[in-house]
């Protein structure tokens, strides 16, 4: 699709040149402004208020220097990001990630997709993102320590629970959101809820480690129900082995589909017996260890080096929860050539827009990132109403709402794709129904 709007393709263009060296900021964004089109066609009031040239500039960028000293005595540098994007609906919201491919431009496409996956929630949070490229492989604790209470000695003074409020994403999950909090909390003198993704004895919410995942198949569930389908007998391939992808995989199985492969970024493991959730979590979450050991607790089942061809494998349903790009134009065509009826989106931009387009002349279903992964921030929303409320719910209570938050945000995409012309296309209608809610707040916010 090519944009014929004169006001989308101006903001674009200059983007374009003012960032040209941000290639996955500059794909997330045509993504959006392909979509929007016939919203501000619709409404005059979008262009007179400038209002796409203010979404696609953040309010905030910070960068800095994280020192640290590893375990041989030898001191060490690292990047750290914070893109405060959007703070139109709520306080900016969004992960910090730990991976040596981290850069502006990554940080600044999650940031920007942030702000509709948060506003597609409901709940009242703006959009941002950060992290380091430091790589957390290989590291002791003690050296993952040091570096997280480094991090936060400079984030510290950007962040707060009614300013921005971070949380985990790639190589950030449990231990690190508590070595950060422990920080925070050190140089504040003030326990509060600046960051979600807690452990449970300090103001975490049930579920928030499982959301992401059964989110993802809470809204591919509803997906597929709307198309009289369902995950009943399906062949799934999850991609990754990391947080989304182990409870990407649990729920899938409970919901009736068999997971018959996963990968790490060294390679992949098919066991046509479906993969027990459980084993990952062993590997993964206790040993930190890499997926072609699966080999010892399942000797049937078969590794294969280099990690892109999990997506030559023939399945039903495709989950890919590893990173972004992960899926181009070929590894498409190759899913849907073997019988591949959907492709749901745990990971954030893990489709190329050649991946897109196949999809979209096939005629598969696809749920888009910024909707089918957004019961990981959701549920950090929940995390945030219990901790301003001295309360916890309890697993069940939380578990039902993220389900009920899927399955609106199937049906909020739907219905607006459907009231600009473009019935079934649940990506343009995520794109629309996330920007209405913030474009019309900042229209009422005034220049700012
Ligand atoms: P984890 O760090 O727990 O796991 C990441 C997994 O993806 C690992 O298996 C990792 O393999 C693999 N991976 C990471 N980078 C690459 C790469 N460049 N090439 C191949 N494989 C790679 O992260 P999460 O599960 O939390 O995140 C996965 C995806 O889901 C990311 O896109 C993230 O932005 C997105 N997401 C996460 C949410 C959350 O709540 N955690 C919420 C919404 C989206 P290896 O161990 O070998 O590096
Ligand atoms: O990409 C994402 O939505 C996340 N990594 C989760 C962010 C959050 O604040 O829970």
């Amino acid at each position: 699709m090519s944009i014929q709007n004169k006001y989308l393709l101006s903001v674009l263009d200059g983007l374009k040149v003012r960032n040209a060296h941000e290639p996955e900021f500059l794909q997330a964004v045509t993504e959006v402004l392909e979509s929007l089109e016939p919203v501000i066609d619709a409404d005059p009031r979008y262009e007179k208020m400038n209002i796409i040239g203010r979404l696609v500039e953040p309010e905030r960028v910070v960068m800095f220097r994280v020192p640290w000293t590893d375990d041989a005595g030898n001191v060490q540098v690292n990047r750290g990001y914070r893109v405060q994007f959007n703070s139109a609906i709520g306080p900016y919201k969004g992960g910090l990630r730990l991976h040596p491919t981290v850069n502006l431009s990554v940080i600044k496409f999650l940031g920007f997709e942030q702000i509709f996956k948060n506003s597609l929630t409901t709940l009242p949070m703006g959009g941002g993102k950060g992290g380091s490229d430091f790589d957390p492989k290989g590291k002791s604790d003690a050296e993952i320590m040091r570096f997280c209470q480094s991090f936060m000695t400079e984030l510290f003074r950007h962040i707060g629970p009614d300013t921005d409020v971070p949380a985990g994403d790639i190589g950030v999950g449990g231990r690190e959101i508590g070595f950060l909090f422990g920080q925070y909390k050190r140089l504040r003198n003030e326990w509060s809820g600046v960051l979600t993704g807690k452990g449970l004895t300090y103001g975490g919410s049930l579920a928030r480690t499982q959301a992401t995942g059964y989110g993802l198949c809470y809204f591919a569930n509803a997906y597929l129900k709307a198309n009289g389908q369902s995950f009943e007998g399906k062949k799934v391939v999850v991609s990754g082995s990391g947080n989304v992808a182990i409870y990407a995989n649990q729920k899938a199985t409970q919901l009736g589909g068999k997971v018959i492969a996963m990968s790490d970024s060294n390679g992949y493991i098919v066991d046509e017996n479906g993969i027990d959730y459980k084993v990952i979590q062993v590997i993964k979450e206790q040993k930190r260890d890499r997926i072609k050991t699966y080999l010892n607790y399942v000797p049937t089942a078969k590794y294969v080096e280099g990690c892109s061809g999990i997506w030559s494998i023939p399945c039903d349903i495709a989950l890919p929860c590893a990173t972004q790009n992960e899926i181009n134009g070929e590894s498409a065509k190759m899913l849907i050539a073997n019988g591949c009826i959907g492709v749901f989106e745990g990971a954030n931009m893990p489709s190329t827009p050649e991946a897109i387009t196949a999809y979209q002349e096939a005629g598969i279903f696809f749920g888009p990132a910024k909707a089918a992964n957004a019961g990981g921030v959701a549920t950090s929303g929940l995390e945030m109403s219990q901790n301003s409320e001295r309360l916890s719910w309890s697993f069940e209570e939380v578990d039902n709402k993220l389900k009920g938050i899927m399955e609106g945000i199937y049906a909020a995409c739907a219905d607006a794709a459907e009231k600009y012309g473009m019935a079934g296309n649940i990506q343009a209608g995520a794109n629309i129904a996330g920007f209405l809610k913030v474009a019309d707040a900042m229209l009422a916010q005034g220049v700012c």
